[in-house]
């Protein structure tokens, strides 16, 4: 798996802009809350490290991951704000529900980037447990929060 290769929280600062001006959206599912909260701690961390300013950081939750593309699409159609940053944990379950969940996020917040024409980035982890999750929202593997923040500045600085 690539982020037992890579840590989530290294990054190279190419194309890494200043954020002090910019505005970012971040929306957060509530289900795996512990998981989902150490993500958005770790964004907030990476993005106030490169300058960006807390009233320039506008934070909304969504119950679950299905419901991210919408509050993504929210966020984005606000002229103001630069990029969102999409957080949510989908655990491997026993049924279906994963798959079908995955699956409608990734493509949503895909639609979103291309009809807002700005970056909307996928922080969402999907292992299989919860251990895996956690070993990714600020343990072994670092924090793919970290990952969205500066995946949406390297996009801002592109
Ligand atoms: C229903 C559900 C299940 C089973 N698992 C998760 C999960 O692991 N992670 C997550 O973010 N959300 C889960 N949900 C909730 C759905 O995302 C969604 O909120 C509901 O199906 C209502 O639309």
């Amino acid at each position: 798996m690539a982020t037992t290769l890579k840590n989530l929280s290294t990054y190279s600062t190419r194309n890494l802009p200043t954020a002090t001006e910019l505005k970012f959206g971040i929306v957060v599912a509530e289900w795996n809350e512990d998981v989902t909260s150490a993500l958005l701690d770790g964004a907030l961390d990476t993005l106030k490290k490169h300058g960006a300013q807390t009233k320039n950081i506008f934070i909304k939750t969504v119950p679950g991951s299905f419901e991210l593309s919408l509050g993504a699409q929210w966020l984005a159609q606000e002229p103001e704000i630069d990029a969102v940053i999409a957080l949510g944990c989908i655990i491997q379950g026993e049924t279906r529900h994963f798959d079908f969940i995955s699956q409608a996020v990734a493509d949503g917040i895909t639609q979103v980037n291309l009809k807002y024409n700005k970056p909307v980035i996928f922080g969402v982890l999907t292992p299989d447990t919860l251990e895996q999750a956690l070993d990714r929202a600020g343990g072994k593997h670092g924090n793919k929060g970290d990952e969205a923040a500066i995946t949406a500045l390297k996009m801002l600085g592109f």
